[in-house]
């Protein structure tokens, strides 16, 4: 196995979030900001690296998304990779390029891509049932067909999977399968694709990895070898579908290639665009490419895009995937969807200047090895127990008593006791171990130690007392200060991966440059005599009301969505014209109103349908009283068979629209229409 220090380069890719929706702090805590921390880390390590992202911009739920907005799929990309490219920027994510999968450039590497593995014999071609629509002229992707689920019987399932259970399908699994863009009922035809031959990859793939990766972290491991021992499947790589990079050969009109196959060759079109040097990043051995992404996202990076570089054989493979487990909010999956989520551009309105109390949280409770919950208690603690009372009010203190005792300048290191000694080493030992932890991506591990430093500086101080000793002593504070201002400059560097912004800031009050990595452990990095500016707050404390108003902005969302769901039930069955016509639908007016005795919910209504006067019992009495609806006009089924409720034969059924929270209304005809009309 190589050493890091085998490599010139690192090339650091970050997973292409899909351009169908704005970026969470799921997003962030999972690939973006570790992978931020751990190029900015070796930046100020100077070492050659490139952060490479972009949007993800093909597939079925973007041209979803656009059918059910009446825009086109270009319209729905832009607005999203506008708005998640802000917010990275944002949030201080230093991509050297964030590019998109509708790039020309991305057009051109995709389609050369598949183009070269075409010729090499690489694919194999595979005629396939699937279904069409015949209405709309179209196959149908998976996502394109809904049903009943087989597994869980309930209604709007995927042909890809059921939200309901979870289960993954196929689509030909479902029960009664409605296609999604003409609602008819999509018949089975046979459609041509081209498949990679994941089977024909498995010795290399069981080499590669199981043998050749065990440092790799547990659960990415661990869900590679389970992929392996069940057995790789040739995997097709195009659709039937007019969105994406169309497939280059001859006869595949109307097909383009899968989304999964176009993405992650996005890295390489990113970095094509960034550099004409691109091809030393990509294709030399001694450099390191390195995968940030979130579970779900594995077996695409570890087996499919190794297998199709592979293939192609001219690029390196990834030297580590560092994968995170998921971040749930509240309790709760996030989900975009259901906009159970904290959206990064509206964090950034609520707290404005804020990132890094963002980004320090997501880190310290990074889901690194299982799924972490994301609280704003928690938020908050982080932010006045941590950023405010340690960090914050260390530096502030050493700042702040340097300009009262030393009009901002450092004073000289006088003699040196044994607890200054013991300081001055374990600022020294700091670099080794942060460095072990970032090294190995445990990214919250290493923002810990680089706290542990601000923990030192505050202990150092409460212990040394200072401001009591300078009445007494005035020598020894200049050597206490002088230690707490070596402190400080350290802080400035180990601390900038993760508070890029503070340490900006910081670095204005101690007025020094961006300082190296290999300067980091030093305890000399001011000099006597360096002026220092008068600070200001690095964080302020975040009061209850704020994080109250946080939480209420979700529980008014689980609100809405517990009444959306209630609201949105899947169509029923399609039922025939001549099973509609069977029902005699009249208008008729209410010519008296009684409840019924002993019960909550039922009238008894006398109705003139025009054919004649009679009795319907319906179950209004919550919604209306007798008196509000004699005279009303309503609508009828006259040929509903008699029933009897409560002893009264009830001769029909008042139609009523069902609202959301279950409260009734008459479904009435918009102006009075004569009593007996039909509705049809
Ligand atoms: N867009 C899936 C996702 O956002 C996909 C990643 C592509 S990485 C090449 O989770
Ligand atoms: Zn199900």
């Amino acid at each position: 196995m190589k050493q890091a220090g085998d490599f010139k380069r690192t090339l650091v890719t970050t997973a292409l979030p899909y351009a169908n929706g704005p970026v969470h702090i799921g997003h962030l805590a999972g690939v973006y900001v570790p992978a931020d921390i751990y190029v900015r880390y070796l930046r100020l390590k100077k070492e050659d690296v490139l952060l490479i992202g972009g949007s993800d911009e093909h597939g079925v739920p973007i041209t979803l998304k656009a059918k059910n907005e009446g825009v086109t799929p270009q319209d729905v990309v832009d607005k999203f990779h506008g708005i998640i490219k802000d917010s990275f920027e944002n949030f201080g994510i230093s991509f050297d390029v964030y590019s998109r999968t509708t790039s020309k450039t991305h057009y051109e590497t995709a389609s050369e891509f598949f183009k070269t593995l075409y010729d090499k014999g690489e694919f194999i071609e595979k005629e396939s049932e699937q279904y069409y629509d015949e209405e709309a002229r179209q196959f149908l992707a998976d996502r394109y067909i809904t049903g009943t689920c087989p597994h869980c019987k309930s209604e709007g399932a995927y042909g890809d999977q059921c939200e309901s259970c979870g289960t993954s399908l196929n689509a030909t699994d479902l029960i009664d399968p409605r296609s999604v863009v003409s609602g008819s009922k999509p018949v089975i035809k046979t459609t041509k694709h081209w498949y990679l031959p994941l089977d024909k990859h498995e010795p290399f793939l069981k080499e590669w990895i199981l043998d050749g990766h065990k440092e790799w972290k547990s659960n990415v491991y661990g869900q590679c070898k389970s992929w392996i021992d069940l057995g790789l499947q040739p995997r097709a790589v195009s659709r039937d579908l007019d969105w994406g990079v169309p497939v280059p050969v001859e006869g595949a009109d109307g097909k383009v290639l899968y989304v999964w196959f176009d993405a992650p060759i996005g890295y390489i079109s990113a970095t094509k665009e960034l550099t004409p040097e691109w091809e030393k990043y990509w294709k030399s051995e001694d450099s390191r490419m390195l995968h940030f992404i979130g579970k779900d996202n594995i077996v695409f990076h570890c087996i499919v895009f190794p297998s199709m570089l592979k293939a192609e054989g001219s690029y390196i493979l990834p030297e580590n995937v560092p994968a995170n487990e998921f971040l749930n909010l509240e309790g709760d999956k996030i989900s975009t969807s259901r906009n159970w989520a904290v959206w990064l551009h509206e964090y950034l309105v609520d707290f404005k200047d804020k990132q890094d109390v963002l980004r320090y949280t997501l880190t310290a409770n990074a889901p690194e090895t299982k799924d972490n919950d994301f609280t704003w208690k928690d938020f908050q603690a982080r932010n006045n127990n941590e950023l405010v009372a340690v960090l914050g009010n260390f530096v502030n203190r050493a700042l702040v008593l340097t300009q009262k005792y030393y009009d901002g300048e450092v004073p000289a290191l006088g003699e040196l006791n044994e607890v200054d000694q013991q300081t001055l080493a374990e600022i020294a030992n700091l670099k080794a171990e942060v460095e072990k932890s970032l090294d190995n991506y445990r990214f919250r591990e290493a923002l810990k130690f680089a706290m542990d430093l601000a923990r030192l500086g505050n202990k150092y101080l409460a212990d040394e007392e200072p401001w009591k000793v300078v009445k007494t002593d005035p020598e020894r504070v200049k050597t206490v200060m002088n230690i707490c201002l070596q402190i400080t400059a350290n802080l400035t560097v180990v601390l900038e991966p993760f508070l890029p912004f503070s340490m900006e800031k910081l670095r204005g009050f101690v007025n020094l440059e961006k300082l190296e990595w290999s300067e980091l452990g030093r305890t000399d990095l001011l000099q006597a005599g360096h002026k220092t500016n008068k600070p200001d707050l690095l964080f302020e404390k975040i009061e209850d009301k704020t994080i109250e108003a946080q939480v209420q902005k979700l529980l008014d969302t689980k609100k809405a969505n517990e009444l959306a769901e209630a609201t949105a039930k899947p169509a029923k069955e399609n039922c025939s014209f001549d099973d509609f016509m069977k029902m005699d639908i009249r208008t008729g007016t209410i010519v008296e109103a009684e409840k019924v005795a002993k019960t909550k919910k039922l009238m008894k209504l006398l109705v003139d349908t025009g054919i004649d006067q009679r009795t319907v019992v319906s179950g209004i009495a919550e919604y209306y009283s007798p008196e509000e609806i004699i005279g009303k006009q309503v609508s009828i089924l006259v040929n509903l068979e008699p029933r009897k409720l409560r002893g009264i034969e009830s001769q029909g059924m008042i139609l009523m629209a069902e609202d959301a929270d279950g409260t009734l209304k008459f479904v009435s005809p918009e102006a009075e229409v004569k009593n007996g009309s039909e509705v049809k």
